[in-house]
Parts: structure tokens; C-alpha cells; sequence
């Protein structure tokens, strides 16, 4: 297992990469040029200088999390083919800087959603909220506008302007679209891509739909086991594989992670995880959480437990945490302070040492 933490990039992030080479045995950063859209080819010099300035701060940089998935490709639209060429193109562009593995997901539209991006725990931190009763109440539109006014200066990733500019055609283009027609245009992309990936040794590793609940009548696909087999099936090669996320997979009320793990990872098709926790208050709304097992509702011991052993050999990140310490006057992005990940990466390796002794 590899501890990496993820870093928005330069000029895209208040962390610093010394602040996040201090952490303790952290490794490297997972990261992204994110003012690329969709669908262009990433720009070898920008790939490049982004490599130059991970390795110079001394830490590595082996997995992208995300190259984004055009919208024309989830809808199976014609001109998804060019923008398959362009992310082939990418992805040969990244496995010469030494990328081993790529996190994008199937997400039609919006790639997650939360009712409240900084909601007040009793012990004066604040964190991410997802209560479903709230979001039912809101448009697209109207959501994207508490974030862009709770969020400041930054673009949330998934909620790009560029992106909600067309959100209304978009939300209409998926309507009544029918689920095997979304699998089989991911099985289209998967059958172009993936033999590329094999080619140029470069891990596909898709992140579940997150919340795993359907908002705005979109289709919501990748949300259970189930689910996630299928998704596999669609192309049997080890590169076709999974970002298992705890938080997302584990929103779902009753899922079984840590037989996820085992399951999907004895089979070699876990490539990289998000391990963290969450709250849950009812049977839909939950916050997200400290790490540790007794601050939310997953059971992280046995979640490490598996990945352990299933002999996990790939990346893991400590995903969202709490704003803590004063935290939130640092412009942060929401979900994304330094203490509480830094924090739950520790607990994480201390958990991995204790299995390694027996
Ligand atoms: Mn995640």
C-alpha cells in the first residue's frame, strides 16, 4: 500500500507540498490539471511541469485523479469517438511522466453532490453534509449557486461553470435514457481505451457514483456491488479496475465494504482507494467524518483488515476531512483541509503497522 494525498495543483490549492511531504510517511500526491475540459487532450509541457514540480518538492506523482469522461461519450453521441482519441492521447501523454494509474468516473453530468459543503459539528469543526430531503428542494441550478457562494474563489471540481452553462440541455439529453444503453457506452469507451492502457501500462480505475443515490432524476449507476460487476464485466482485463471509495460505496445504508474489498481486490481489480469515514443520521443523510472507526459508521479496522488481506499493492488516500484547528479562514476547498486528512493518514498507516505484526 502506497499513502499518497491528493493536491489540486499549483495555483489550484492553498497546500503547500512541503506541508504534505511533513505528513508521515506520505509518498506522493494524486492530482490533476483541472482547467483542462473534458474531452481535449492534456498538453505533454503541462504534464511535464506539473511532474517537475511534485518530484522537486520530493514526492511522487502516479496516479491522476481525474481525467474527466466527455458528457458525449456517456450519452454514446457520434462525436465521442474524437474525444476518445484525445483521451487515448492523454493517456499516452501521462504514462511517459511515469502515471501508473488514472481515477475518472461514469457520472452523467454531475460528478457529486452534497447539501451543505461546511455544516457545524458540535466540537466547532464543520464538514461535508448530504441530506437528500434538502437537495430534493433545490434545481441543479440553485445548488451550484450555494456552492459557488460557500466555496469562494474556487471552481468545485464537477461543478465547473463550463459544465452547469449547458446543464439544463444536459439533464434533458439523459432523460429516459435507459440503463443498458448507459453500460453500453461505457463498454464502448472501455472497449477503445483499454487495450490502450494494457499497451501503455496504465492502471483505469473508476470511481463509484457518489452520493449512491439519484439526484435531479439523473441515472445513478455505480453505486452498489452489483453494480460495480457489471461494470468489471464489461471488460474482463485487470486494467479495467476500481477506485474503491469507502465514503461513496459506503453511503448506501447495509453495503458490505470491507466484502467489496475482498472480493473485487482477490481479484486484482482494486487500484486505488479513498478510505474514509462517514455518519450516518438517518437511512439517506449522513456527515462526513474523522476517520477513526468510533467517530462515524464504517468499521475502518475492517476495512483496512481487507485490503490487508487481499495483499493491496496499489494506492490509498485518506479522502474527505473535517475543517479543524481554524481551519476554514484558510481557503480550503470544502472537504479538502490539511489536519484532518493529515490526521486520518496517520491513523490509517497506524492500522496497516498493527496488521503487518499479527
Ligand atoms: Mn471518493
Amino acid at each position: 500500500m502506497k499513502m499518497t494525498f491528493r493536491w489540486f495543483g499549483e495555483g489550484q490549492d492553498t497546500i503547500t507540498l512541503q506541508e504534505i511531504r511533513q505528513i508521515p510517511m506520505m509518498t506522493g500526491v494524486v492530482t490533476s490539471l483541472l482547467d483542462i475540459p473534458a474531452g481535449e487532450a492534456w498538453q505533454e509541457e503541462r504534464i511535464r511541469a506539473m511532474k517537475e514540480t511534485v518530484s522537486g518538492a520530493g514526492l511522487d506523482v502516479e496516479v491522476i485523479e481525474s481525467v474527466n469522461i466527455h458528457e458525449d461519450i456517456k450519452l454514446g453521441l457520434p462525436s465521442r469517438d474524437e474525444k476518445i482519441e484525445n483521451y487515448i492521447l492523454t493517456m499516452e501523454r501521462l504514462a511517459k511522466y511515469g502515471i501508473k494509474c488514472i481515477c475518472y468516473n461514469m457520472m452523467p453530468v454531475l460528478d457529486w453532490a452534497r447539501s451543505h459543503l461546511y455544516y457545524n459539528l458540535p466540537d466547532g469543526s464543520n464538514t461535508m453534509r448530504y441530506e437528500a430531503a434538502f437537495i430534493k428542494n433545490l434545481s441543479p441550478e440553485e445548488l451550484a449557486a450555494r456552492y459557488a457562494a460557500e466555496s469562494g474563489e474556487y471552481e468545485l471540481p464537477g461543478w465547473e461553470p463550463e459544465r452547469l452553462k449547458n446543464i439544463r440541455k444536459l439533464l434533458d439529453a439523459y432523460e429516459g435514457m435507459k440503463e443498458e444503453t448507459f453500460y453500453a457506452n461505457m463498454k464502448y469507451f472501455l472497449d477503445a481505451i483499454i487495450p490502450h492502457a494494457e499497451r501503455l501500462n496504465i492502471l483505469m480505475a473508476v470511481h463509484p457514483d457518489d452520493p449512491p443515490q439519484p439526484i435531479f432524476g439523473l441515472p445513478k449507476l455505480i453505486i452498489s456491488r452489483d453494480n460495480v460487476r457489471k461494470y468489471l464485466d464489461l471488460h474482463p482485463s485487470k486494467f479495467n479496475g476500481l477506485t474503491l471509495c469507502t465514503g461513496s460505496l459506503g453511503a448506501k445504508k447495509g453495503a458490505d465494504i470491507p466484502a467489496m474489498i475482498r472480493e473485487f481486490g482477490g481479484e486484482g481489480r482494486i487500484h486505488f482507494a479513498h478510505v474514509r469515514n462517514l455518519k450516518f443520521e438517518n437511512e439517506t443523510d449522513f456527515y462526513e467524518s474523522a476517520h477513526p472507526t468510533p467517530c462515524g459508521s464504517l468499521d475502518m479496522f475492517a476495512i483496512m483488515k481487507a485490503f490487508h488481506d487481499t495483499n493491496f499493492r496499489g494506492w490509498i488516500r485518506p479522502d474527505h476531512g473535517r475543517m479543524i484547528w481554524n481551519e476554514e479562514k484558510q481557503k480550503r476547498r470544502p472537504g479538502y483541509g490539511l489536519y484532518d486528512r493529515a490526521l486520518g493518514a496517520t491513523y490509517l498507516q497506524g492500522i496497516w503497522e498493527a496488521l503487518g505484526r499479527g
